[in-house]
């Protein structure tokens, strides 16, 4: 079944920092999907804090914030079919150590012990969580 949708994608800090925007976007765009929007950037909390609405409360929510905000990570919004789910399959599961090989988390993601998982990218998990995010990292699209 076709179903074209959009997903809201970051590569986080520690993906730019270890120069893997390329190979991230390489991947995206080798499975066949389209980057539509794209912008490096760094996050102030206020936007984090809405990204991350969810976690709020949890005992990760504070160093996910701080480890977002340490520097510059990518926003891209990206297009194909059924890219919400295929995205999540292409990045694999959140934790490095488990994430399957062939992923960009399993294969790229290092298995650091810190108070946060730092792993890469972030992909939207639903059409509304896509919805909401888009419209949060880029409002006039
Ligand atoms: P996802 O990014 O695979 O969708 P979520 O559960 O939405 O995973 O969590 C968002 C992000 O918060 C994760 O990618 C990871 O960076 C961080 N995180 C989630 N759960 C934990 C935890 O239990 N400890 C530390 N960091 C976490």
């Amino acid at each position: 079944m076709t179903s074209t949708e959009r997903t809201l994608v970051l590569i986080k800090p520690d993906g730019v920092q270890r120069s893997l925007v390329g190979e991230v976007l390489r991947r995206i765009e080798a499975k066949g999907y389209r980057i539509v929007a794209l912008e490096m950037r760094s996050a102030d909390a206020e936007l984090l804090g809405e990204h991350y609405a969810e976690h709020r409360g949890r005992p990760h929510f504070e160093p996910l914030l701080e480890f977002m905000g340490s520097g510059p990570l990518v926003a891209a919004v990206v297009e194909g079919n059924r890219v919400i789910e295929g995205f999540r399959s292409l990045a694999g599961t959140t934790e490095p150590t488990t994430a399957a090989p062939g992923t960009i988390r399993g294969d790229l993601a290092r298995a650091w012990d810190t108070q946060v998982i730092q792993n890469l990218v972030h992909g939207s998990d639903s059409p509304e969580s896509a919805e909401r995010e888009i419209s949060l990292w880029f409002p006039t699209l």
